[in-house]
């Protein structure tokens, strides 16, 4: 059940499907981040989750020692098998690695109708590193990533490590936040929303800033003192996705999701001895053990 101030979206009765989504993204093997954030999203926000792997990590809560990539063809493969017998109503990208798997995941959702004028909502989440700044994208990557996927999102949802990469714009306080944001919105996405999080400025609030081309609206929300962000882009990114295939329009599905990442980090929790993940658990009861 998505709730929110402004939502509130019925509970799933028995035997009916849930919206279908799916993630296009890496695995990690210490469950912060990645695919198993996604579908722990998915699930807290009541929408089926599929996957396409492109990639698996060798991963803790220290860092990453190892990336195994999935052929192209296979990650392709697995998004025409999805959208030709279960069906999707939102996808989104986290962890796509390098240039011949953006190039495969392009022409799978051209072909699958996701995405550009597709009727299936996109969200390119441009994962780059991790939070230990270890690399989960290919430098020469960067120019597919702007030429084939920008212009195919619905909504683009860059930190500022990511909007340094993209556009090589540092971005230090809210001036260079709408500045980075037109510049983004002009290499096609629909919507662009420029996360706050790692803006120094902010001291108490965590300001994220969407931009259609016309319009700016600010979200800002509270900013918790604690290094337990891991997963943190990849439960917002799923969440809009998830809103977005309940029906919700992009504004609104953004600001569910700034509600779902805030209590998110508000739960996060520590997990062996580096960064610990936010966590969208405190929306699912356990089954009484
Ligand atoms: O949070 C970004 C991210 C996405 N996907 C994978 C990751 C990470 C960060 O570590 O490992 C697989």
């Amino acid at each position: 059940m998505i709730t929110g101030k402004e939502h509130q979206v019925a509970e799933q009765p028995n035997g009916v499907t849930p919206p279908r989504v799916m993630t296009i993204a890496g695995t990690d093997s210490g469950g912060g981040a990645g695919i198993a954030a996604d579908l722990r999203t998915f699930a807290a926000c009541g929408v089926h989750g599929c996957l396409a792997v492109c990639a698996v990590t060798v991963q803790n809560s220290l860092g990453v020692t190892g990336v195994h990539l999935i052929p192209p063809q296979t990650v392709a493969a697995q998004i025409a098998a999805v959208a030709a017998d279960i069906g999707l109503d939102a996808v989104k990208t986290g962890m796509l690695a390098g240039t011949e798997i953006i190039t495969a995941v392009a022409a799978a959702c051209d072909d699958a109708g996701i995405g550009a004028t597709g009727r299936i909502p996109l969200v390119i989440d441009p994962v780059a590193a991790s939070m230990h700044g270890d690399p989960l994208l290919a430098d020469s990557a960067l120019d597919a990533f702007r030429d084939l996927l920008f212009p195919r999102a619905t909504v683009l949802t860059p930190n500022l490590d990511e909007v340094r990469l993209l556009v090589g714009v540092d971005v230090h306080d809210r001036v260079g936040q709408y500045e980075a944001a037109r510049l983004l919105h002009g290499l096609g996405p629909r919507y662009v929303l420029v996360k706050g999080g790692h803006l120094r400025e902010d001291v108490a609030v965590c300001v994220d800033l969407l931009y259609d081309g016309v319009d700016f609206v600010e979200l800002p929300g509270p900013r918790f003192d604690t290094g337990n962000t891991h997963g943190g882009g990849d439960t917002m990114a799923s969440a809009i996705t998830a809103a977005l295939a309940h029906g919700l329009d992009v504004p609104d599905a953004v600001a569910y999701a700034k509600r779902f990442i805030v209590e998110a980090v508000r739960h996060s929790y520590p997990l062996g001895g580096g960064h610990g993940p936010v966590s969208p658990l405190w929306r699912i009861s356990p089954d009484p053990i």
